[in-house]
């Protein structure tokens, strides 16, 4: 304990700290219950084997430990009236939760099928860890949690995004030992430097040093306390330590050190809001040094458990299997004195249920934890407003993404007052081309500035931090509890949080599947600076493959769209910050890049999301000669730069542009929601006419999303593959044969008829292509004619 714990009157009464070992008693008894019971759930007779799961599965090390942290934290919510969720950074640790949000009533609530009674401890222990039950995580399906936390390491960052403008609220997050070694996790304690204690709420963290992880010892527990201490104090918190294992002496220090950690919290609040002081505060948080499997098996088989690794998982094994199992796991069951905790019915005795937190203070009944009921609807400007002038196709443009910052600068203004709209990235958003939003507000910043310092203040919707892990996980917080928000980020690094994206996935998913969950606003990723325009960073910067990851997830859940243009960006991104629960991704340039569509033929075009570009085409009245398609901004100019190649060459070459943005379009209906039907396929794109198919990602996937369709034989797909370097952007698309003139020799060799006029003019795009070479090679940008090249409306047929 501190010395300012010690110096502190006691934080428990007698009569309290007998109550608070109850309650804790009560749900580690739920917790073991869980893990291994099926029936027999008050021990009303001696267990039998018949009464234990057959399958063992769960976490018990983490759990007695949440447990004790979870009656704590409830007595300090009725104390100080405090508006708090959990975190739990070990979600692994799922009977915690479950049995603490089931005696605190919310349970049973949302599950009336769970009763609290006898019957509703014997659904609630089998359902656990089993068929057709529920996971043995903090899962989605347990009220409360806003973090599964079966993949580790995010428990911090979620926090951080959850307490953004929400100065009520105090999100306490428990942090594995374990999963502090996992980099999102190391960088997270940094967060604080991010936080204004003036507009924003405030996050305990409570470091679970239990010493273990699945079968090793952490690197926290394993250092000195002084190493550790200082290792917390560099990463500007204030640690209390609560160490120990004896259950009284225990719960009187976490009392104590809690009624510290709290009221420091609302000190520094009132410092900040009511007296003005800006200099960043030194948030307080706790270390928890307990036993892993606290109040477990001490010894099992010879060898110790309690206190070790070996109570990571289920500490005693099935008794069908070791007979002199069943004794100790009724011993420790009983250990608990379930005939203390709970009447004959299996009620929780009054004396303990009072100790709960009551309605919406519960944690696990808290709105902030079921986001979408807070949800507002954005305030939104109006697209068109900001519309590229596009006078004819092919007008000169400034960069999409130039154009689009104006929108989003004004979605910030028109959201000021409800607070609710943030933009994360990682120290990209000028680089990306948003400059526009720091006409409006800033980075927000709460560590030192130097006069030379851009756009940084104490509040800001931008939130920058050289960690896409930290970004990403701000931003789940901030949409998990109600809020929205737009990741911008490199194309080749979003790759970092492939695994957080999936996680994220996979919650939207099951909670569409959960009725009293609401709709939350969607996860947004705007992937600008993409493969095609990193020739200046090089290989390193070249990778579209974050589109291959993300449509592996459920089609219920992911988007996809590739705009053209500034204004289909526009339209695509207005789309996208209204809509709900899905994982939007948009992939926009930033370098000045032709336009092609007015704003009113950008809505038309991204509300079908795929369509024949009737300008640029000539096979009206006639069946098309070859399809060339396109997706992304790059291998659109390509094609249009092709077709007018075609169009000098070969006049009566009939030609169909199809163009799609929402890459989903192109799957069959009964994969995606988006999918067209197969007879719109085929007659957008023919039943045997040669497709060549220029795309912004790796081709395989156009030929994934494809494979059902009728004329998939004749798809002929160029994108990227994997060729890049320090070059010039053209040369980038000649690298990866998705320049105009491999356009133009794939339209040659797959249309027989243009028999020896193709033959020539692949000889002269082949001489144009060692031209090139050459030229860059000298001059280090390219041809003229490239870098100058306009779209030249095509003369009516006659
Ligand atoms: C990113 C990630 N890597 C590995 C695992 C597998 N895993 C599950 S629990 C665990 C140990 C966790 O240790 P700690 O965070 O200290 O939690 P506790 O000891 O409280 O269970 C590991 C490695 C995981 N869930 N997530």
């Amino acid at each position: 304990m501190s010395s300012e714990a010690q110096e502190r009157i006691p934080a428990l009464t007698p009569d309290m700290l007998r109550r608070t070992d109850a309650y804790w008693r009560a749900a580690n008894y739920l917790s073991v219950g869980q893990i291994y019971l099926s029936d027999n759930p008050l021990l009303k007779r001696p267990l039998t084997i018949g009464d234990v799961k057959r399958m063992l599965l769960g976490h018990w090390g983490t759990t007695p430990g949440q447990n004790f942290i979870y009656v704590h934290l409830n007595r300090v919510i009725k104390k100080y009236d405090l508006d708090m969720i959990y975190v739990s950074g070990p979600g692994h640790g799922g009977p915690a939760v479950v049995a603490n949000t089931y005696l605190e009533g919310t349970y049973s609530e949302i599950y009336p099928n769970i009763s609290r009674d006898e019957a509703g401890l014997r659904k609630l222990f089998t359902q656990f860890s089993f068929p057709g039950g529920i996971p043995s995580h903090a899962s989605p399906e347990c009220p409360g949690s806003i973090h599964e936390g079966g993949e580790l390491g995010y428990s911090l960052s979620h926090s951080f995004g959850a307490v953004f403008d929400n100065p009520g609220l105090v999100v306490s997050c428990v942090v594995g030992d374990g999963e502090a070694e996992t980099g999102p996790l190391a960088t997270a304690w940094h967060s604080n430097k991010f936080l204004d204690p003036a507009t924003d709420g405030a996050v305990l963290p409570i470091l679970h040093l239990n010493g273990y992880k699945i079968s090793n010892p952490t690197i926290l527990a394993r250092i000195t306390r002084e190493e550790l201490e200082q290792l917390l104090r560099g990463y500007g918190w204030t640690p209390y330590f609560v160490e120990g294992r004896e259950p009284a002496l225990m719960h009187e220090a976490m009392a104590t050190t809690l009624d510290i950690a709290v009221e420091q919290i609302q000190r520094i609040q009132q410092d900040a809001r009511v007296r003005g002081i800006t200099e960043r505060p030194r948030w307080p948080m706790i270390v928890l040094r307990s036993p892993k499997g606290w109040t477990g098996p001490g010894m099992v088989d010879g060898l110790q458990v309690e206190g070790t690794f070996r109570s990571h998982q289920v500490p005693l094994s099935d008794p069908a299997t070791h007979p002199e199992h069943l004794k100790l796991l009724e011993d420790w069951l009983r250990s608990y004195r379930p005939d203390e905790l709970f009447d004959g019915q299996g009620r929780l005795r009054p004396e303990l249920a009072e100790l709960a937190p009551a309605g919406t203070r519960r944690m696990g009944a808290n709105p902030h934890a079921n986001g979408g009921i807070l949800l507002h609807d954005l305030r939104m400007p109006d697209f068109r407003k900001y519309a590229a002038d596009v006078p004819s196709p092919g007008a000169r443009g400034i960069g999409d993404t130039h154009v689009l910052g104006p929108f989003l600068r004004d979605v910030i203004v028109a959201n000021r007052a409800q607070r609710n709209f943030r933009v994360f990235g990682p120290d990209e958003t000028l680089s990306n081309g948003l400059e526009s939003l720091f006409e409006v507000t800033a980075r927000q910043w709460d560590a030192a500035t130097v006069p030379n310092d851009e756009f940084l203040a104490p509040a800001g919707r931008v939130m920058e931090v050289l960690s896409e892990h930290q970004c990403e996980g701000w931003l789940e917080g901030y949409l998990l509890t109600g809020r929205h928000g737009l990741f911008n980020c490199y194309e080749a690094f979003i790759h970092i949080v492939d695994s957080m994206f999936n996680q994220h996935a996979k919650w939207l998913k099951v909670t569409s599947g959960l009725p009293w969950r609401r709709p939350l606003a969607s996860l947004n990723y705007l992937l600008a600076s993409h493969v095609w325009r990193q020739d200046h960073n090089g290989f390193t910067h070249q990778d579209p493959g974050f589109l291959d990851h993300v449509v592996n997830k459920k089609a219920e859940v992911v988007r996809v769209y590739l705009p053209p243009d500034a204004n289909c960006l526009l339209s695509v991104m207005d789309h996208c910050l209204r809509s709900r629960h899905y994982v939007n991704v948009v992939v926009a340039g930033k370098h000045p890049a032709p336009q092609w569509l007015t704003m009113d033929a950008a809505v038309d075009h991204c509300t079908e999301g795929i369509g024949i570009w009737q300008w640029a085409s000539n096979d009206q009245g006639d069946a098309p000669d070859v399809v060339m398609a396109c997706c992304g901004d790059v291998p659109t100019l390509e094609t249009l730069a092709a077709v007018s190649i075609l169009r000098q060459h070969l006049p009566d070459l009939k030609i169909r542009v199809v163009n799609v943005v929402d890459l989903m379009k192109l799957q069959s209906q009964s994969e995606h929601p988006h999918g067209l039907n197969d007879t719109d396929f085929d007659s957008l794109f023919t039943s045997d006419k040669p497709i060549i198919f220029a795309f912004h990602g790796y081709p395989t996937l156009i030929h994934r999303l494809t494979y059902r369709r009728t004329n998939h034989g004749n798809i002929h797909v160029r994108g990227y593959k994997e060729e890049g370097t320090i070059t010039t952007p053209f040369d980038m698309t000649v690298l990866n044969d998705l320049d105009r003139w491999h356009l133009v020799m794939d339209v040659v060799d797959r249309v027989p008829r243009l028999g020896s006029r193709g033959v020539y003019l692949k000889q002269q795009l082949r001489d144009k292509l060692v031209e090139h070479r050459q030229y860059i090679d000298t001059h280090g940008v390219d041809l003229p004619e490239i870098a100058n090249w306009e779209w030249e409306s095509a003369p009516a047929r006659p």
